[in-house]
């Protein structure tokens, strides 16, 4: 089994769409091993963002990371990174393909209503940075 981290980010907490992608990550059959609601910092945000902090999109990316309430999220299943890249679909949904996450709920590119870590290094740090061993208890 493998884990990865993902957000229900800003935008769809917002528009009350949490349960939705909850129960969607529910069928699709992953596990949900950690789980909980916060509201990032601007320098919370930028760690999170750091591989992206020459980009320059970082600025606006981590003022939209850090303007509400989020879900992060530490959820396990067979190829769970690429399973759950899959199940968001495109960065921008705009290009997203029907049936996706991003295509339902997102809003903008930036604004795109979820994040998956996209490789086993970065699945290893973005869970660690949110979750400690303790949390993630099953
Ligand atoms: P993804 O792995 O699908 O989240 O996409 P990227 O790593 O390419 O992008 C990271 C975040 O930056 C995404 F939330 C989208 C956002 N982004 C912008 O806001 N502007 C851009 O031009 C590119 C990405």
């Amino acid at each position: 089994m493998e884990k990865t981290f993902a957000i229900i980010k800003p935008n769809a907490f917002a528009a009350g769409n949490a349960g939705k992608i909850l129960a969607r990550i529910y069928s699709e059959g992953f596990a949900v091993v950690g789980l909980k609601k916060l509201y990032m910092s601007k320098k919370e945000a930028e760690g999170f963002y750091h591989v992206h902090k020459e980009r320059p999109f970082f600025g606006e990316l981590t003022d939209f990371m850090s303007s509400g309430p989020c879900i992060v999220m530490v959820l396990e299943a067979d190829g769970a990174i690429k399973k759950w890249r899959d199940l968001m679909g495109a960065t921008n949904p705009a290009e997203a393909a029907e049936g996706t996450l991003r295509k339902e709920f997102g809003d903008s590119l930036e604004a795109n209503a979820t994040h998956g870590s996209d490789a086993p290094e970065t699945a290893a740090f973005e869970i660690s940075y949110f979750f400690s061993g303790l949390e993630m208890l099953m």
